[in-house]
């Protein structure tokens, strides 16, 4: 017995040490990438801070309300995050599909933002096994449709993004050891450097001299424009999970934070009804300064000889945004004041906090059912209120699992899924809404474009079958559907729940 034990411990000291010296499991590196990102983002961006503190004391004070609570499931919550970015190029989006890939996360859904006044098409990377109860974490990624440059300035943007094929921002440490990881597990210590390469792409560069005739001629159609072409690739936006949206978004109005227009995206939220889906709101960005030029000189100076762009940049004027001025007039003052100086620091909105309250995922029948009745203004009223009658009409995904306090009858002889669940043989588990929704996205996007939104200019209309088919070219891989997923997960719990019952 003795020896045993002394074999076991031994056995697992070794997995320890195989772990550590060979290899980082998927979880513990998004859980590191999670990690990284928003101890950036609270240096860079003191309104973030205050943000996620609002929301962690709305998270905790639920917490103390509702100590019944699975620990598990309050673990998860706590920690959980999503992050968004913008890419612009088709090997960006393909290089961002390799680094996900190491992390456990694959392209799942595909979002067509175009119909609602957004250039972008995008998907989101997540887990897709059973370790996504570890570390959740997502990235909500979408690339600039090449269709819906502006003809105005298509020559001029072409001419970046080619450019930008090799993006510098992807260090060439990044590269290497992105295809040592495709070879073999990264060790802990080569993990740390990756991550700590990644984090930079997700930087936003603020000393980066930008082009500011186009940077203005795309701010003036569009922010998403602007910020996607001219300033590049930079975390967008960071997302904690919230117990209760509500009551996160009171303490965060509360406290003076000014929240986006239009409220809290998502199904109408229900009282004394189970909720569904997913509800997201988030902050305005607060002005961020970035460096622009209207010369190209300037530009060559930032390679050629930094320390004389440096000094240049340390004298550089100011230029804030003031209360009630309009873009164009802003625009218009920083036009004019590049006239006399070189270099402008200008106010540019990008990167802000989000909030998110998760629930439980619908099936094809219950997304159809809830656009029917959202679309008769019957929803709050008419879609079913509970897990149970929810399941029964196979509405929402569950996870079922054997009741272990139910004595087992032997003689039971009714298989009916229904049947268990009620006589709580089984317990159902509501499968979390891993997912995005289009017009929430959409919604997010447009809560920071400050000339409102216009109609997209593009050739040819696109279907979105192309759309979906483009990104997935981009990413040389296949985008999987939730649905499948979800199903999967159901079918599976469902076989074992029979073969601990015997049935
Ligand atoms: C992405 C918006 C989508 C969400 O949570 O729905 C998104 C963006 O603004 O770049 O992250
Ligand atoms: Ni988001």
């Amino acid at each position: 017995m003795k020896n045993k034990r002394t074999l076991l411990s031994l056995f697992f000291t070794l997995i320890i040490f195989f772990q550590q010296a060979f290899g980082i499991e998927q979880a513990a590196f998004r859980k590191m990438l999670a990690y990284e990102l928003s101890q950036m983002y609270s240096k860079e961006i003191p309104e973030y801070k205050q943000f996620t503190e609002i929301v962690k004391a709305s998270n905790i004070a639920f917490l103390d309300k509702n100590e019944s609570l699975n620990a598990h499931n309050k673990e998860r919550v706590l920690e959980e995050k999503h992050g968004a970015i913008r890419v612009s190029t088709p090997e960006e989006m393909r290089l961002f599909s390799r680094i996900f890939k190491l992390m456990g996360m694959h392209p799942v859904e595909f979002y067509d933002l175009t119909p609602l006044g957004i250039p972008m098409i995008a998907t989101a990377f997540r887990p897709i096994d059973a370790s996504i109860e570890q570390s959740a974490f997502r990235m909500f990624t979408s690339m600039l449709h090449p269709d819906y440059i502006p003809e105005e300035v298509k020559p001029e943007v072409e001419k970046i993004l080619n450019q930008r094929k090799n993006n510098p921002k992807f260090s060439k440490k990044l590269l290497n050891l992105l295809t040592t990881a495709e070879q073999r597990e990264l060790n802990n210590k080569e993990a740390k450097t990756f991550i700590k390469e990644l984090v930079a792409v997700f930087k936003l560069e603020s000393s980066k001299p930008i082009y500011f005739p186009l940077y203005k001629s795309l701010r003036e159609k569009n922010d998403v424009y602007a910020d996607n072409i001219c300033v590049g690739i930079n975390l967008n936006h960071l997302t904690p999970r919230a117990f209760d949206i509500l009551d996160a978004q009171k303490r965060l109005v509360d406290a003076g934070v000014p929240m986006k227009d239009g409220g809290i995206e998502g199904p109408v939220i229900r009282q004394n009804a189970e909720n569904i889906q997913l509800n997201q709101t988030s902050r305005k960005a607060p002005g961020e300064l970035i460096t622009v030029t209207s010369s190209p000189d300037i530009l060559n100076l930032y390679h050629d000889n930094k320390k004389q762009y440096d000094f240049l940049k340390n004298t550089a004027p100011i230029l804030r945004m003031e209360k009630n001025q309009s873009v164009n007039d802003y625009l218009a003052l920083i036009n004019e004041t590049l006239k006399t100086h070189k270099l402008v620091l200008i106010e540019h909105k990008a990167r802000f906090g989000e909030i998110e309250s998760r629930h439980v995922a619908l099936t094809q029948p219950g997304e159809t059912l809830y656009q029917k009745l959202k679309s008769e203004n019957k929803f709050e009223h008419d879609f079913p209120k509970t897990h149970e009658q929810m399941f029964e009409q196979n509405l929402a995904y569950y996870t079922v699992e054997v009741n272990p306090n139910k004595k087992l009858d032997h003689k039971l002889v009714n298989t009916d899924l229904n049947f268990l669940v009620k006589n709580q043989y089984v317990t159902l588990v509501p499968q979390t809404y891993e997912d995005f929704l289009a017009v929430s996205a959409a919604g997010i996007f447009k809560s920071n474009l400050s000339n409102g939104v216009q109609n997209l200019q593009h050739k040819t209309k696109q279907s979105s079958d192309d759309n979906h088919l483009l990104l997935e070219k981009a990413m040389g891989t296949k985008i999987l559907s939730r649905h499948d997923l979800a199903l999967a997960e159901q079918t599976r719990s469902q076989k074992e729940a029979y073969k601990i019952l015997g049935l």
